[in-house]
């Protein structure tokens, strides 16, 4: 029987290749669950002990896990905006962190990850987190038509939250619209200063139900203060409590409509970013706090999705990959216990510093890739970015991309397919200050920047010293050997100034 299976197998992957390189379309599905903040540590096939994940391991089991799988960059919006135009952020001015009413920072006119599937002949779709601006210049009519949104660059159909579970506008945007919006009851958004008299997490912190540590405080809504001043569209305001129930059942219902195409869903979880507030099944259950408590969260929306494909006999046909925006953080500005019931996890763990961090916890993340019967299950130690999946899907739907708007996206569709076990020679990472890592070796440009974020408690990684780490013997980035090995640290440095100026 295991003999059979790997024939099965190989023969599976000789097709597979050599259509590939004919240049001929393969179009399985493709879904990418995007998690938000998960650290490479927060899950059990990554080595968690504290918390168990079954839905997402069995993922990793039946497809491949990437131990050296990074994000482009420490946070939210430039992580995404890379992965989605091929292009790292840092090219492009205001890609920072996005305010919840930013318009919109991709525009249309360029090659993008949806777009290179639609343009195959899939339906596409977004699910859950967007956090990359909507409407023109000056942000968008919340209470009008939305433009441009997800659908003016490569969507067919879009149910998000504009930025993030923590700021407003607290409201769930279906296409070009703000869902169960009253006419009546507009809504009005504000980064800059308080509008409307609804309280607020700084005047009115006895109506809280969660406490702010930094930040936050705010518009509160559903008992929790926010960033940004949010007044109206009160029939439309979120209860976070049911968020993951909603963005499930959206992504589920976007593979039922599209079981008969091919398809493409990003289903971007708002799990695990604070506020963290899971449903009543889930609370209590992790022993964690809510921390834990939305990775249990998180790993049972895998497990409806995965249960939704083997229900409509999909899965085979099938490309699912398990990834993270950036790496982990367990106070991000609300009093959720996530520090005191930390019970002795490591959310990073064996790396060195988290979210907003140069150290590789703030980019080196879970990544897992399963296609039944054309994945062979098992590990990879491949150096892959997530920069690279816009060129590596048009490679494997044979479709050509617009390389001068999408400038950084590489074809390594054999890495992510278990082919090839070397994957990038190097990649960049951001956090504020630029890493490199080619090979066994990183290093990280001498910043001006803070060592410690006090508020999170992290490492941020900044140095005003070149920092240069062999990771292969030394993944905890302890032991600088900049001064040790001037030749190693010269040439990255080159590379990584060459990649800056291309
Ligand atoms: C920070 C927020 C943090 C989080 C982060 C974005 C404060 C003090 N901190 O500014 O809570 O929202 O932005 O996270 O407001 S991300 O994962 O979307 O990038
Ligand atoms: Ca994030």
């Amino acid at each position: 029987m295991i003999k059979l299976n790997k024939l099965v197998y190989a023969f599976g992957v000789l097709v597979l290749f050599s259509k590939i390189a004919l240049g001929q379309a393969v179009r399985p599905n493709v879904i990418i669950i995007y998690a938000d903040d998960l650290g490479y540590g927060d899950v059990s096939c990554y080595g968690a002990k504290k918390v168990a994940t079954p839905n997402i391991d069995k993922l990793a089991k039946a497809g491949i896990r990437f131990t050296n799988a990074h994000t482009t960059s420490a946070t939210c919006t430039p992580s995404r905006y890379s992965m989605l135009t091929g292009e790292y952020a840092w090219r492009k001015p205001g890609t920072g962190v996005a305010t919840g009413d930013a318009s919109a920072l991709i525009l249309p006119g360029r090659s993008t990850l949806p777009l290179v599937f639609q343009k195959a002949g899939y339906k596409t779709g977004v699910v859950g987190k967007w956090h990359l601006g909507l409407g023109p210049q000056g942000g968008p009519d919340w209470n009008g038509e939305i433009k441009p949104s997800p659908l003016d660059i490569g969507f067919d159909e879009s149910f998000i939250m504009a930025a993030t579970g923590d700021r407003v506008p607290c409201v769930y945007v279906e296409n070009r619209r703000v869902v169960n919006l009253d006419p009546a009851d507009p809504i009005k958004v504000s980064f800059k200063e308080p509008i409307g008299n609804e309280p607020t997490g700084r005047a009115n912190p006895e109506l809280l139900k969660m406490k702010h540590s930094h930040g936050h405080d705010f518009t509160i809504i559903n008992g929790i203060g926010r960033i940004g001043y949010m007044t109206g569209g009160k029939s439309a305001r979120w209860k976070d409590e049911d968020m993951a129930d909603i963005f499930t059942e959206k992504a589920v219902s976007f593979i039922e409509k599209h079981q008969a195409e091919p398809f493409f869903l990003y289903f971007s979880t708002q799990d695990i970013h604070v506020p963290r507030v899971p449903h009543e099944r889930f609370t209590g259950k992790s022993g964690m706090g809510p921390r834990g408590d939305v990775i249990l969260q998180l790993d049972w929306t895998v497990g409806e999705v995965m249960k939704t494909l083997d229900k409509l006999k999909l899965t085979h046909n099938t490309l699912v990959i398990f990834s993270s925006d950036n790496g982990p953080v367990v106070d991000d500005g609300y009093h959720d216990q996530a520090v005191e019931l930390l019970n002795g996890h490591t959310p990073a763990g064996a790396l060195r510093g988290g979210k907003y961090s140069a150290f590789d916890a703030g980019t080196r993340v879970p990544f897992i890739v399963r296609w039944p019967g054309q994945v062979k299950a098992g590990v990879s130690n491949a150096l892959v970015s997530q920069v690279d999946l816009l060129a590596s899907f048009a490679a494997l739907t044979g479709q050509k991309f617009d390389a001068t708007t999408a400038p950084d996206t590489k074809d390594y569709l054999s890495a992510f397919l278990g082919k090839d076990k070397k994957g990038r020679d190097y990649l960049i990472e951001h956090a504020g200050t630029f890493s490199i890592i080619k090979g066994d070796w990183k290093y990280i440009e001498p910043s001006k920047g803070q060592k410690m974020s006090v508020q999170t408690n992290t490492e941020l990684g900044n140095d005003p010293q070149p920092q240069l780490y062999n990771l292969a013997k030394d993944i905890g980035e302890k032991n600088n050997l900049a001064e040790a090995n001037p030749e190693k640290l010269k040439e990255l440095q080159v590379e990584l100034q060459e990649v800056k100026e291309k």
